[in-house]
């Protein structure tokens, strides 16, 4: 089939839309609401906005490029005078109802409406309506995600992504025209209602109507007090989906340029969340042998804290199926108030860990009351990437210009290629694969790499001769709360039967969490290139596997005992509830 675009004839294929063969032609159209890897096109900025003439018609009219098929004999034009016009109004409108206090906004200097406004030609709004008396349930702040309705264009990016991506569904739109607004379901507040933090909205918002909870005050709070003592650790993901932030190809190994960077803003210890994710399989990997052994049925990895939240809220049934092992953060944040403090000889009322992660749903996890003693949480602070960049623009360093050094704490840095891994799909199984073969066989695994439980795919499963006492193990790994909602359904049901389930909320596993830098009009960009980062370093580390991390060792020697002892039960688990 053949149209025009711009008096140029192209050929396209049926159900195209106006928008894909004008991008195949190279014609550029502005959008805003669009997201087009995942196939979201609502039509609701009216920004696509172009001109058609049909066949036969002596008149044009003006529809959105976005979601109006192409037809054979279409005459598009998409730069008349009438379209600039047009859409230069349909800006001004948004921007009308818009916040346009920039400076107080998340996506300052990296907002997708600004840049539309400037492809459109609108350097200043026209006028400001005032914003309606839009209310919304999850407006203000909680501990993970908030939601500012004055900056909500109500592209429907959040409650598509949600709904058909994650599945969760926790968002809706209310009310009418301009006091359309976006809703959290199941109940009020964030912690009620459906939400799991997962940020993955967050990752499409095209503002900053969408953001984490910004913590990164109340970090350069504690950096300038002398009296506490700053503990920072930084998880798998951030090594290579940081340098971003500064420029750098997504993949890049920033590992040491993070520790030079926390090392100029006046952090006192930096410890490696690699360290506590080996911690994890010595723990969690003897919970799985122990139940194996005993035949007492499926584990379901906890590491996730979206993951977890979703399990409560949504599937209860499974919560007793569900490691007790604490996530590598909240392991090691329990360990630097009681085993580094007693090292080191510190208070550990004076300290206060901080943790950098790729992840909004670590900052509910922080804050579970479970996880605290005495009122006192392990994690004192979890920053997201986006404000760990933030906190070093405030402070004047540039990640990129800085020189790599190495961690200098001896007691929690030191990691193995398997802790490493934990950042993508698949590596917490893999992981426990390389410890429990040796735990069965008294030897390593030949080849240290499981390939078989490796991929994108949002489920997999894998049958793994580990041999010895363990056998076989069937094992399913998913990303994505869609997936973990159908595998956790089938285990329910008994229509699957897996001794292991290693779950992540996020599509990609952290390498792609809800608190990495935001892509512009595209979503997991860069998940195939961190991954290739992550699994670069797990090549290149002396030790591959958890149970070989020297200072893990040392751990149980002198303060913990063995895996699964009182101690580690009183630091390193915890329980869940519906
Ligand atoms: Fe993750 Fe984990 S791997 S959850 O994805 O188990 O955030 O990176 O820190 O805790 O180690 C996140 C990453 C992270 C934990 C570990
Ligand atoms: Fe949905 Fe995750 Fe956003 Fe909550 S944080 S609304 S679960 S996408």
């Amino acid at each position: 089939m053949k149209a025009q675009i711009n008096n140029k004839e192209c050929s396209f294929e049926a159900q195209e839309s106006i928008l894909q063969v004008a991008r195949k032609n190279g014609v550029f159209i502005p959008t805003l609401c669009e997201l087009h890897d995942q196939g979201h096109a609502p039509g609701t900025c009216r920004v696509c906005l172009v001109e058609v003439k049909r066949e036969g018609s002596a008149t044009s009219e003006f529809v959105t490029a976005c979601d109006t098929p192409m037809q054979d004999g279409l005459q598009v034009m998409t730069r008349t005078q009438a379209v600039q016009d047009m859409r230069r109004v349909q800006v001004e409108l948004i921007m009308a109802e818009h916040n346009q206090d920039c400076a107080a906004c998340s996506r300052h200097g990296d907002c997708e409406l600004l840049d539309v406004a400037e492809a459109v030609g609108v350097r200043q709004s026209a006028c400001t309506i005032a914003k309606p008396g839009v209310t919304s349930v999850c407006e203000g702040t909680d501990e993970a995600i908030r939601f500012d309705p004055s900056r909500c264009i109500r592209c429907m990016r959040c409650v598509a992504m949600c709904r058909d991506i994650q599945g969760v569904d926790a968002l809706s739109l209310v009310g009418r025209g301009a006091e359309t607004a976006i809703v959290l379901n199941g109940g009020e507040g964030r912690r009620q209602s459906d939400c799991v933090s997962c940020g993955q909205c967050v990752m499409v918002c095209p503002t900053g109507a969408l953001a984490e909870n910004d913590q990164t005050q109340a970090v350069l709070n504690y950096l300038i007090d002398p009296e506490i003592v700053t503990v920072f650790q930084i998880a798998p993901a951030i090594r290579v989906g940081f340098g971003q932030e500064f420029g750098l190809p997504a993949g890049t190994n920033v590992e040491g340029q993070v520790v030079s960077a926390l090392r100029a803003i006046g952090a006192d210890v930096i410890l490696d969340t690699n360290f506590a994710a080996d911690l994890v399989i010595m723990e969690e990997g003897n919970e799985v042998l122990g139940r194996v052994l005993e035949g007492r049925g499926t584990t379901f990895t906890s590491c996730c804290p979206g993951w977890v939240d979703f399990a409560e809220k949504h599937f209860p049934g499974i919560l007793p199926m569900v490691s007790s092992t604490r996530s590598p953060q909240q392991c090691l944040g329990s360990l630097a108030k009681t085993y580094l403090a007693k090292k080191m000889d510190i208070d550990a009322k004076h300290i206060r860990v901080v943790s950098i992660m790729p992840c909004t749903a670590k900052k509910q996890e922080a804050a579970r009351p479970e996880l605290a003693k005495d009122g006192v949480p392990d994690v004192d602070v979890v920053l997201t990437i986006r404000e760990f960049a933030r906190l070093l623009r405030r402070e004047g360093v540039n990640l990129a210009e800085l020189e790599p050094s190495a961690f200098d704490d001896p007691l929690m840095s030191e990691y193995t290629g398997a802790g490493v891994i934990f950042g993508t799909t698949g590596g917490v199984m893999e992981a426990a694969i390389r410890t429990l073969y040796f735990v069965a066989n008294g030897k390593e695994l030949d080849g240290i790499e499981v390939h078989d439980v490796r991929g994108f795919d949002r489920v997999r499963e894998a049958t793994i001769e580990v041999g010895g006492q363990v056998g076989t193990l069937n094992v399913a790994m998913v990303h994505g709360l869609k997936g973990a909602a159908q595998v956790a359904q089938a285990v329910l049901d008994g229509s699957v039967k897996y001794d292991f389930i290693e779950v992540m909320a996020c599509p990609g596993g952290c390498i792609d969490g809800g608190g990495h830098l935001r892509s512009k009009k595209g979503y997991l960009k860069h998940a195939e290139a961190r991954r290739k980062g992550l699994y670069a370093i797990d090549r290149k580390t002396g030790a591959r596997q958890s149970h070989n991390n020297q200072q893990v060792q040392k751990l149980y020697q002198d303060f913990l005992g063995e895996p699964l002892s009182h101690a580690s039960h009183d630091l390193l688990h915890t329980h869940y509830q519906a």
